[in-house]
């Protein structure tokens, strides 16, 4: 599924007036089990994905960088390689993702000395919870490392674009979506551990299996503050948690342990929450071992136990995800469904037989249509390898 390349040299020539010089690609990512765990230093299996973010560079004599979005098709954004601040305005803010790469890598003293010109294109939908915003920081980290070569390592780089999250654009996330861009490995899984930031790949290449991205096409402008008050709850929960329990995150408690000290938590919203945190890492484990025997049925049955967990412990689904997920639940060959990324909108998955794609967008479009009022967007999925240069 990538683009042409021809394309996107022409659009950088339109952009810029001159030749664009070396093209670049960075994945999306989807998430197979393992959500909301991240930040709370917890398991996840996230993959790197076929849709992602382009980007066309070429040089500068001067030290001007210049941006452009082929998506947003507003003005280019330009400011001098030094510049170190957040952008403010609105219709600009895009442009964080990658400043916040570039300024943070100068930060770490990285040696970027020169301007450049930088046209990007997505095809990852915005808003979709495939990480568009991590592709395009590991997109920025890719053309830095390479055109300024430059001795940074991939792990490093991960956590500056969760750093850009943070502290440039005040999302409070964890690093899975980074981790899982910049590791990306074709037809495998990347069983990431938060606490440790190791990792292990897991194969997901089943000749009977595929992923259906299902996309509710929804908008949630509230979806940022909601995340942040998730991560407040985990670290209230586990603040109460500490008064007993000699533990540093909500991962290191097994689920014994959580039911004999809930008491301390002591609020029926924090105790859900925790419930999800210690089962879902449970059941990322689980998971690890059905991939490792090759059984899809029993990973499918796992992500649905995921979503149900979010949906009523952690509250981050939304009608249009259950809708997508409950009707997906009732089709054949499928082997299990659930919403992905940090909820409310966004996206859901669904593990089904290859024999049954078809079916499966046919029937779920026509319920989320009739149920929701709009049409809802399929996308199948290839895993695909990390962030690289294509010419
Ligand atoms: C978002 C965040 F960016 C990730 O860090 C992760 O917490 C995810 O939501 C939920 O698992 O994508």
């Amino acid at each position: 599924m990538l683009m042409e390349k021809q394309a996107l040299l022409d659009g950088f020539q339109k952009v810029f007036h001159r030749p664009g010089k070396d093209i670049f690609f960075s994945p999306g990512r989807i998430n197979l089990i393992g959500e909301h765990t991240d930040y709370n230093d917890g398991l996840s299996m996230p993959c790197a994905i076929s849709l992602g973010t382009y980007g066309v560079f070429a040089p500068r004599d001067d030290d001007k960088v210049e941006l452009y979005s082929e998506n947003i098709k507003g003005e280019i954004v330009s400011f001098p390689v030094t510049d170190r601040y957040p952008i403010v305005k609105d219709s600009e803010q895009w442009a964080n993702y990658p400043k916040g790469m570039l300024a943070y890598l100068r930060h770490e003293g990285y040696l970027i000395d020169k301007g450049f010109s930088l046209y990007i294109y997505g095809n990852l939908p915005y808003g979709s919870g495939l990480s568009s915003s991590a592709s395009i920081e590991m997109l920025m980290g890719e053309v830095l490392k390479d055109e300024f070569n430059l001795p940074v390592s991939n792990i490093e780089l991960a956590k500056l674009g969760q750093r850009t999250e943070n502290d440039f654009l005040g999302l409070r996330s964890g690093i899975m979506d980074q981790f899982a861009v910049r590791m990306g490995k074709k037809d495998q899984a990347v069983l990431l551990n938060s606490a440790t930031l190791s990792y292990q790949y897991k194969s997901m290449d089943d000749p009977n299996y595929t992923l259906v991205i299902m996309s509710t096409n929804k908008k949630h402008s509230l979806a940022n503050s909601a995340y942040n008050e998730r991560v407040k709850q985990s670290q209230e929960a586990l603040h109460l948690l500490q008064q007993k329990l000699g533990i540093t995150s909500l991962s290191d408690l097994d689920f014994k342990t959580f039911e004999a000290y809930d008491y301390l938590i002591n609020d029926a919203v924090l105790i859900r929450r925790v419930r999800h945190v210690v089962t879902e890492n449970e059941r990322t484990r689980e998971a690890t071992k059905a991939m490792q025997v090759n059984d899809m049925e029993r990973l499918g049955r796992l992500i649905n136990a995921s979503h149900v967990s979010l949906a009523y412990d952690y509250e981050v689904s939304s009608c249009e995800l259950d809708t997508l997920v409950n009707t997906a639940w009732q089709l054949p060959g499928v082997a299990g469904a659930r919403m992905i990324g940090g909820g409310f909108a966004g996206s859901a998955i669904a593990l089904v037989k290859k024999d049954q794609v078809e079916n499966l967008k046919q029937q779920v479009g026509e319920e989320y249509r009739n149920k929701v009022g709009y049409d809802a967007s399929f996308f199948d999925v290839e895993i695909v390898d990390g962030p690289r240069q294509l010419n």
